[in-house]
């Protein structure tokens, strides 16, 4: 960690005109073998929370709106958090879980890591910023789905008046590529602001990009070692396609936001400064 993490004017301003920024290998080995044991122990204790809120629904002791579809995917809320399970019917499998900082004490502690905060409070020009959310998409070998084209903004507008200043940052936790269903990003999609959805009837179609409103041929594949991190505006249109290999490709997306405001999900404010590093 000898080198500067400050954001460089050249990242700022790819950041600016492209929607987006990479830096390759910020983690190394050494660094994320205990974030994927930790993944690994999230994804169980997840799991477990799930078991126990289903069984509760079906003795109607909590709401069946804790154990729910939606276009015939399913979702739990548990353990704090929204667990997805992958598309197959039946599947035990997670997808993502959104949040899931709280879940396991290396997670609370990553959210400020300096590598994650010092290029962010550069996106922002600021010297302090706050966690809007966090989820880690689990993407399994052979059973990890694809993410269609959308924005992450309009999924956070209802609750949130401030989706022009919301930043992501993805961390690789494997190598990823175009077999494994790496991330992918559509340059300059961001420009417009909010983009028209899918009138496709399904409930989250309004949540997928429309594909007349960016151009697709932008699209630009982070093939990247694990431990590499993209940077990436709320509006910037992204996705990916399901997971081919027999490989993992599990990443983690945290938001951040301005100081002050509260997270997304969580009745709380977590306040990240540059001075306390
Ligand atoms: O992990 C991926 O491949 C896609 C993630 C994504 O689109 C999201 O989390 O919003």
């Amino acid at each position: 960690m000898g080198e500067s993490l400050e954001l460089t004017s050249a990242e700022r301003e790819r950041y600016l005109d492209e929607g987006f920024l990479v830096r390759k290998s910020v983690f190394d080995e050494a660094d994320l073998v205990p974030i994927r044991e930790a993944a690994e122990r999230v994804a169980v204790r997840a799991a477990k929370a799930s078991d126990a809120k289903a069984s509760l629904v079906t003795r109607a002791i909590a709401p069946a709106s804790d154990d729910y579809r939606v276009d015939g995917n399913r979702y739990v809320e548990a353990a704090d958090a929204t667990v997805q399970f992958e598309h197959g019917e039946g599947s035990q499998t997670i997808r993502v879980i959104e949040p899931f900082h709280h879940l396991d004490p290396v997670f609370d502690a990553f959210v400020e890591d300096p590598r994650l905060v010092v290029p962010v409070c550069g996106v922002f020009q600021a010297d302090r910023v706050a966690l809007w959310t966090d989820k880690i998409n689990l993407k399994r070998p052979r059973e990890g789905s694809g993410f269609r084209w959308h924005q992450d903004s309009p999924y956070w507008s209802h609750v949130c008046d401030h989706c022009d200043r919301l930043s992501n940052i993805m961390i690789t936790l494997d190598d990823a590529d175009r077999e494994n269903g790496c991330f992918r990003l559509v340059r300059g999609s961001h420009r417009k602001g909010f983009l028209p959805g899918l009138d496709d009837g399904t409930a989250l179609g309004p949540l997928f990009t429309d594909p007349n409103h960016f151009d697709e041929s932008a699209e630009w594949l982070a093939e990247v070692p694990a431990g590499s991190v993209v940077i990436f505006d709320a509006h910037t249109v992204h996705g990916s396609e399901p997971n081919e290999s027999d490989r993992a490709r599990r990443a983690i997306v945290l938001t951040y936001q301005p100081a002050d405001n509260p997270m997304f999900k969580m009745d709380e404010t977590r306040n990240f400064s540059l001075h306390a590093r």
